[in-house]
């Protein structure tokens, strides 16, 4: 039926196959024809074999998939050139720019044939050559430039600025290494470096017209006065060309494009020729190394804590670039920098960029004359911040005496900001006592004297920049009262919540078809443009027939990720059985291990009582660790450990599974997510600013269990209490248990049920060999728990029966899942993209 309302007559018979049954078979569970260009299956059929011969040399005899990939990634390339060619004649009255040192994109050929509406074309087309469509997408590498959240909410909202017309680059680094790869050794994680590039990027133009010089090291000099005025001039030690990559990114129905615009790290000049002509030929090549090492590799740590001078490195390199760029644009469009402010809405996401405080101070004083207070007149009234954790360990900091080696023109301009900003407060009258104590005074400083000294980058970027935003409800009221309290009591209108949102595109129309045919079907093809009419699928929630057929979609889901389980593992499970997934990263705040707790504990609960109705459940875990980070790596072991024990035992076979997907990706959730019936959001409350995954979920019609933390407080107001199993200790109650020394050792006392999960995994029943290889994590529990598992276990226990319960109604369980699905709407990115626009940017949609 979609295909006959959106399909031309032309290509009906091509997909009449495909919509015969009411839920089309496996091979029609791609992206429904959203939307047509004018190109024709023989168009588009041409041009593929065109560019597989004579862009990629190959015949077609011989060309891979990765051949055929990138030919249709070239020939589809040419389709987004031509719109965006439209999108940049006319000069835009404000454009956004959005710096980000990760994009966690994932693949682009389904992006861009489904916002270009070419996918059953692309399809038939290659079908016509031969190709199957879903083996030449399989075919694509991700661009896996992000370690999670943050990264993939960048992704997210690119797709959205091109979606509703946003005019927007955003800016990044183009490393040749994305997040490694991760692999189990008896469990174990390991690391492989990820080669995404190893066969070129179709979808990129090189730019070596766009290419500017960063400095690094060197000294500063001053001018002798001319007209009373000394002005101070870096001279760097060392040089890195950034030379400019392009990623185009198309809107929804081609409407509008933008660009991705990442940097690669190369030398200012090739070879040393004097060292080289000198005979040192190893040392003529050596600065060439040094400086492409800066966009060699993604740091594979969310955290910023390894503090290490590559990174400090990679975060100058590609602001400076960026802001040397969109400089160039403006003055080039409108002659003069003073109105930047007019033209351009810079937004930082996360700390990474906060040196554009005082780059973009540097640049306007050194290359464009501005006086210090014109310089910051258009600093403050161009840069914006987004927070995305509290975390203390996790807050991005930098050591004086490096930023003064490093960058000695932007050290000078930190503390020359940080003196204005304290004397501010004396001339501002805060002469009480309490405002003028050195704690205060310490504690509103951009200089962290206390930890060696350290430039606080969160304080900084606060300070430099206009609106500062917190990604979650929960979590800008925690910037207000906690870390950011006092700067926010100077300047209460700076903070402003701004709610993560997801693509409804990828995470809905090409992740999961037969769900969007639905509720194509069942509201209109307007749900496409409009999430809001999900909201009509609500009144369908108890109908039979159409209850039936969502359970259909799903169980077509879960049958494709048994197949991935089986594939990647080796284990079979079976679709019949609660799907309950957790996949994200591997952190100890979000509580993975509380899960792997609790499934030993319904292990044990199961052996004790084999007889019992026990819901058949799967446990479904994926997820990184950082490299460096041991704890998380126990306890993806711990996991993997488990899982093998209790895969292994015959009796509990049929209620109980357990399984580890290595090298959890976009490409990967994207099977993961429409295939899970429960989503698992368990961090300790206040402790995960807002969440992601968590929203991909509930859209997909899986049910959360979670606690009252980031966003998921706003899913449960939008879903419904009845529709969401929340459970465990809220922020406020987090923050009392955590002035209660040794609650720990009291809690386990008072759960049998705990305390017998936590005996079994010490006694070494799950590392026969090693029996205390879990003591580290066992001993920790019973010590310190910083993260509340065991205040918040039993809740959890009782909280995960009742999903037993209802999981054993069917109608009932339906009836919440597709109310899941209805009352999602709202966490659309392009939501969170509007309010940007309107609240921080104040840009106008084109
Ligand atoms: C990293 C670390 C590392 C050290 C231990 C504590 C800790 C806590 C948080 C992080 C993440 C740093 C930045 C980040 O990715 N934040 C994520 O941003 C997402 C998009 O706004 C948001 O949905 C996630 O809740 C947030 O963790």
């Amino acid at each position: 039926m979609l295909n006959d309302v959106l399909t031309p007559p032309a290509q009906r018979d091509a997909l009449r196959d495909d919509s015969a049954s009411e839920i089309p078979a496996a091979a029609a569970w791609t992206a429904p024809l959203l939307w047509q260009t004018g190109d024709s299956v023989v168009d588009l059929r041409e041009s593929i074999r065109a560019k597989l011969t004579f862009a990629l040399g190959r015949t077609p005899e011989s060309a891979r998939p990765r051949d055929w990939f990138a030919a249709t990634a070239l020939a589809l390339r040419e389709r987004i050139v031509a719109a965006c060619m439209a999108s940049e004649k006319a000069v835009p009255n404000k454009r956004v720019y959005y710096l980000s040192l990760e994009f966690l994109i994932g693949r682009l050929m389904s992006d861009a044939m489904n916002n270009l509406g070419l996918t059953e074309t692309t399809r038939a087309a290659l079908r016509e050559l031969g190709v199957d469509l879903d083996a030449v997408q399989d075919a694509e590498p991700d661009a896996a430039l992000g370690n999670g959240g943050l990264g993939r909410l960048a992704a997210c909202f690119m797709d959205s600025m091109a979606s509703i017309g946003i005019p927007a680059v955003g800016y990044g680094i183009r490393y040749d290494h994305g997040l490694f790869r991760q692999s189990f050794e008896d469990g174990w994680q390991r690391e492989a470096p990820e080669t995404w590039l190893a066969e070129g990027n179709p979808w990129e133009f090189v730019r070596p017209d766009a290419s500017y010089t960063i400095g690094f090291g060197g000294t500063v000099t001053m001018s002798s006065p001319n007209e009373g005025v000394i002005r101070r001039h870096w001279q760097p030690a060392e040089t890195v060309r950034a030379v400019a990559h392009d990623i185009p990114v198309v809107g929804w129905r081609g409407r509008h494009v933008n660009r991705l615009r990442l940097w690669k790290a190369e030398a200012g000049e090739p070879v040393d020729l004097a060292r080289f002509n000198g005979g040192d030929h190893v040392g003529a090549v050596a600065a060439r190394s040094r400086a492409e090492a800066i966009s060699r590799v993604l740091y594979p740590s969310d955290s910023s804590a390894e503090g290490q001078e590559l990174r400090l490195r990679q975060e100058y390199f590609f602001t400076s670039a960026s802001l040397q760029d969109l400089i160039a644009r403006h003055v080039n469009e409108r002659g003069d920098v003073r109105s930047l402010p007019d033209h351009a809405a810079i937004q930082l996401n996360d700390t990474h960029p906060a040196i554009a405080v005082p780059e973009l101070m540097r640049i306007l004083m050194e290359d464009h004359d501005l006086s210090w207070e014109d310089a910051w007149h258009v600093t403050t009234n161009t840069l914006n911040y987004t927070n995305h954790t509290l975390m203390p360990e996790a807050l991005e900091t930098w050591p004086v005496e490096l930023m003064e080696r490093l960058l000695p023109r932007h050290m000078q301009i930190i503390y020359l900001i940080n003196w204005m900003h304290l004397e501010e407060q004396a001339k501002h009258g805060r002469q009480d006592p309490a405002h003028q104590d050195a704690a205060y005074l310490a504690s509103i400083s951009l200089i962290d004297e206390a930890h060696g000294r350290r430039v606080r980058m969160g304080h900084l970027a606060f300070h430099g920049a206009r609106r500062v935003n917190g990604v979650s409800a929960l979590h800008t009221d925690l910037m207000r009262s906690t870390v950011f309290a006092h700067l926010h009591a100077l300047d209460p209108d700076k903070i402003v919540n701004k709610t993560n949102g997801i693509t409804f595109r990828r995470w809905l129309h090409n992740a999961n078809p037969g769900l969007t045919r639905l509720a194509v079907e069942t509201v209109g093809s307007g749900v496409l443009d409009d999430p809001a009419l999900l909201r009509g699928l609500e009144a369908h929630a108890e109908d039979p027939a159409f209850v039936a057929r969502y359970a259909a979609v799903r169980r077509q889901r879960k049958e494709a990720l048994a197949r991935l389980v089986a594939e990647r593992t080796g284990t079979d499970i079976d679709p019949e059985a609660l799907f309950d997934v957790q996949v994200k990263r591997i952190h100890e705040y979000k509580r993975q291990l509380l899960n792997v707790v609790e499934t030993v504990a319904l292990y044990q609960a199961i052996k004790a009582e084999p007889h019992r109705d026990w819901t058949p459940r799967v446990k479904i875990f994926a997820g990184k660790a950082a490299p460096s980070y041991v704890q998380a790596k126990l306890i993806i072991k711990l996991a993997c450990d488990v899982a093998r024990a209790v895969n292994d035992d015959p009796e509990v076979a049929g209620r109980l599974k357990v399984v580890f997907l290595p090298n959890y990706s976009v490409s990967l959730a994207e099977t993961i997510i429409p295939g899970a019936d429960l989503s698992e959001q368990i961090s300790t409350a206040g402790m995960e600013a807002s969440g992601t995954g968590n929203m991909k979920f509930a859209l997909n019609g899986a049910l959360t269990v979670g606690t009252l933390d980031g966003a998921n407080i706003e899913i449960r107001d939008h879903v419904g209490a009845d529709n969401i199993f929340i459970f465990g200790l809220d922020a406020a109650g987090v923050q009392a248990r955590e002035a209660e020394p040794g609650y720990a050792a009291r809690a386990i006392q008072a759960s049998p049920r705990l305390a017998a999960a936590l005996d079994m995994i010490a006694s070494g029943r799950f590392s026969p060999g090693e029996p205390g290889r879990f003591r580290p994590l066992t001993d920790d529990l019973r010590r310190r728990d910083q993260y509340l598992l065991t205040a918040d276990f039993d809740d959890y226990w009782r909280v995960q029966r009742s999903i037993d319960a209802a999981w054993r109604d069917p109608r009932g369980w339906w009836a919440k899942a597709i109310r899941n699905t209805a009352r999602m709407a709202w966490f659309s990115s392009d939501r969170s993209m509007r309010e940007y626009a309107e609240e921080i940017w104040r840009v106008r949609l084109s």
